[in-house]
């Protein structure tokens, strides 16, 4: 059964819209297996963007991401739905860059700034474990319906 990681960024919980991106995940059939009201720390933010280093756009994405609170949650596909639900996840999101992100996806809908693009989803099921590793430590194994 498929999991993946969510966050709702800085921008999104700043704006208001963490609800409304929450219930579009829950609309397509998404469920919530662990979820977190937190400032991402440093650290961690470097961790989680450790394939970044170095690139121009990498410390103003640390500064971001760690400026305010984010929601940072776990979702879980049904049973059926197969490993892949980051790819679920990231149709919904939408492209990188909001301003050229379909119409109907979140980023699409909701953003404009190639930074402050308001929601990050794995973007594998290896990215996926790792990340899930990163936020929630062994937490979310009790919680999810993975380990029941
Ligand atoms: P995605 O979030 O769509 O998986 P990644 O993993 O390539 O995109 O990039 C991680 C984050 O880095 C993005 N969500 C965005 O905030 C930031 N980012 C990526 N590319 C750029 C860019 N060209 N300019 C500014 N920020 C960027």
């Amino acid at each position: 059964m498929g999991h993946t990681l969510v966050i709702c960024k800085p921008d999104a919980v700043e704006r208001g819209l963490v609800g409304e991106i929450m219930a579009r995940f829950e609309r397509k059939g998404l469920t919530i297996a662990a979820l977190e009201h937190r400032c991402i720390d440093r650290e961690t933010a470097e961790r989680h963007y450790a394939e970044h280093a170095g690139k121009p756009f990498y410390e103003p994405l640390l500064e971001f991401i760690t400026r305010s609170p984010s929601v940072v949650m776990v979702l879980d596909g049904p049973d059926d739905a197969g490993d892949d639900i980051f790819a679920v996840v990231r149709a919904l999101v939408g492209a990188t860059n909001p301003a050229k992100a379909a119409p109907g996806t979140i980023r699409g809908d909701y953003g404009i700034s190639p930074t402050e693009n308001l929601v990050h989803g794995s973007d594998s099921q290896a990215s996926a474990e790792r990340e899930i590793a990163l936020f929630f430590g062994t937490l979310v194994s009790a919680n999810s319906k993975a380990e029941r």
